[in-house]
């Protein structure tokens, strides 16, 4: 069993490098930003909730995201491990994923950071927004509101993996194909 916590501000990479570890270890892939997304395009009133939470480049509150992976992982079957992509983003999601893990006999192993400059990240993200339609991708006010809130109340998570000797961190400004083969040497399983 692996679990990894595939960590980083808005648009440095994780979707795109979670999609490629999954293929190669055989991991489940929970991207709490997939499935808020998926929540949202049901038209539900929560789904409403979220996309005017997500169109200002808020987060999502703690109590919502955390049932959705609790009910993923208690779910689990029999899996080799979870990549989770874009969660734990506050320290509460941090405690609580350690407790759900920890009820079902399992912890996380590592949390990889992906270092990307400022001006690049919001490079991406509009690149991304050309051709994906998502609303938060194409505003540049509230890509600037993601990176403040990634700054101000996400970055902290940081210390929580630090603090238990998990903190990795790895470059990405690079290509796709670099990175991915510096995430490979870290992972040993
Ligand atoms: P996410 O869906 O997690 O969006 P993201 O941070 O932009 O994605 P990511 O970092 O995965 O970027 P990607 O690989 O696609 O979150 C969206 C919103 O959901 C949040 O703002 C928040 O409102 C809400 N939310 C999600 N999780 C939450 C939580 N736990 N709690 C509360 N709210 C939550 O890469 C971006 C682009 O860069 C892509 O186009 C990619 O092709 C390109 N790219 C990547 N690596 C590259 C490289 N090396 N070179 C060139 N281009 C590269």
């Amino acid at each position: 069993m692996f679990n990894l916590v595939l960590f980083g501000p808005p648009g440095s990479g994780k979707g795109t490098q979670a999609c490629k570890l999954v293929d190669k270890y055989n991991l489940v892939h929970l991207s709490t930003g997939d499935l808020l997304r998926d929540e949202m395009y049901k038209g539900t009133q929560l789904g409403k909730e979220i996309q005017s939470l997500m169109d200002n480049g808020e987060l999502v509150p703690d109590e919502i995201v955390i049932e959705m992976i609790r009910t993923r992982i208690k779910s689990k079957g029999n899996v080799e491990g979870f990549i989770f992509d874009g969660f734990p983003r506050t320290t509460k999601q941090a405690e609580e994923l350690d407790t759900m893990l920890k009820e079902e006999n399992m912890d996380v192993d590592m949390m990889i950071t992906l270092d990307v400059d400022e001006d690049i990240l919001i490079n991406r993200i509009l690149k991304r927004g050309e051709k994906s339609g998502r609303s938060d991708d194409q505003n540049p006010a509230t890509i600037k509101n993601r990176i403040d809130v990634y700054n101000t109340r996400t970055s902290s998570v940081i210390d929580h993996y630090r603090a238990q000797n998990k903190y990795v961190s790895v470059d990405n400004m690079g290509t796709i194909d670099e990175t991915f083969e510096k995430l490979c040497k870290h992972i040993t399983i």
